[in-house]
């Protein structure tokens, strides 16, 4: 066997096993559930915000409270609905709190 073939059938092996790991961490991304809960209350979709009744966040050192929020797409409001039970994340972004990822929960 040629050095040349060797070497393309090394940069195959490689080539799967690096797709393998990029299924892995897709799949554990997925698998990652938003870590606060919350209680739709108001949608602002012109301001691009949403009122949340929501539980305990921890990474913003914050307890349970009702208070709006900035989503980082909009287009995630239409999504939603008053009244609706969701799980989401949140960060301070350029000084706003901010939701980060939302979903209903079913
Ligand atoms: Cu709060």
């Amino acid at each position: 066997m040629s050095p040349t073939i060797r070497n393309i059938r090394t940069l195959r092996t490689l080539a799967r096993q690096f797709t393998a790991l990029a299924a892995t961490a897709l799949l554990s991304l997925a698998a990652h559930a938003q870590s606060v809960e919350g209680e739709v209350r108001r949608i602002d979709a012109e301001a691009g915000k949403v009122t949340l009744k929501h539980g305990e966040i921890k990474n913003l050192d914050m307890p349970a409270m009702q208070m709006s929020f900035r989503v980082a797409d909009p287009a995630w409001l239409k999504t939603l609905q008053v009244g609706d039970k969701v799980r989401f994340d949140a960060a301070k972004v350029n000084g706003q709190f901010t939701i980060t990822a939302i979903t209903v929960s079913k």
